[in-house]
């Protein structure tokens, strides 16, 4: 008998005990529960990706930093790109603008085929739409010798990708650029601010050159049929005869 009254008084001492440390534990904030005076910090991603703000702080994971003026207020902004392989579809590419307002970051639909082959890659900072800071060139996709690159804009704290008009998957939005002797496709600014998508085809004994004039509206490039040219000529002719095909994408836009 007094054996168990004993036990029984030592569980309900127990609860006692238990019961105020939990009240304590309350009252105070114990150290398993998270401070709640300090509200967590801003959630500032600009993508969807979970793995944002990782990426831009994990210099191992960058590709390539170049610095110009992308923003248009003629400080030196940083762009990088940071690549996750193993993150989901969608976030495994990012790419940053450090700018004077912060760290804004944009997602680059890749494919993992092309980021086994250091793609996508940032190719250039070039005055292409006419305004403002530099565009950002990227080698987004690449084919057996034709590269894709992607042209993206620093607007008004983010990053957005150029659009061109009646382009297609699964290279729509991209300008092809180099080629083999078959074929070569080339990008580059022409006058009064228009931008030239050409491609070059082998045919019987000559080449067929194409060159197609675009404008900006916004950050879509849209066509102006009127000014399409077409041309037949040698192969060596070509780079001599249209600037576009003689070097990197938009060589001849003013640099940042
Ligand atoms: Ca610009």
């Amino acid at each position: 008998m007094h054996r168990s009254y004993h036990s029984f008084d030592m569980s309900t001492f127990a609860a006692q005990l238990f019961s105020l440390s939990a009240l304590l534990c309350l009252a105070t904030a114990c150290d398993s529960e998270p401070a709640k005076t300090r509200p967590p910090p801003p959630d500032t991603r600009s993508t969807t990706c979970s793995n944002e703000r990782e990426l831009g702080e994990d210099t191992s994971a960058r590709r390539g930093l170049l610095r110009g003026d992308v923003s248009g207020d003629g400080r030196q902004d940083e762009v990088f790109l940071a690549v996750d392989e193993g993150a989901e579809p969608g976030c495994r590419a990012l790419l940053f603008v450090t700018a004077q307002d912060g760290v804004t970051a944009v997602s680059l639909d890749v494919e993992e085929g092309d980021l086994g082959l250091g793609l996508p890659a940032v190719a250039g900072l070039k005055q292409i739409d006419g305004g403002g800071g530099a565009e950002i060139v990227v080698d987004m996709a690449a084919g057996a010798s034709t590269f894709f690159a992607g042209v993206f804009v620093f607007a008004d704290g983010s990053v957005e990708q150029v659009r061109i008009d009646q382009s297609l998957p699964p290279t729509e939005n991209l300008f092809a650029h180099g080629g083999g002797v078959g074929q070569l496709s080339a990008a580059d600014c022409a006058a009064d601010g228009a931008i030239l998508i050409s491609t070059a085809v082998a045919e019987a004994r000559r080449y067929r050159v194409d060159r197609h004039t675009y404008r900006f509206d916004g950050l879509r490039l849209a066509r102006d049929p009127s000014e399409d040219e077409t041309h037949r000529l040698r192969f060596g002719m070509i780079p001599r005869s249209f600037p576009e095909f003689a070097g990197p994408p938009f060589s001849s836009c003013p640099d940042a």
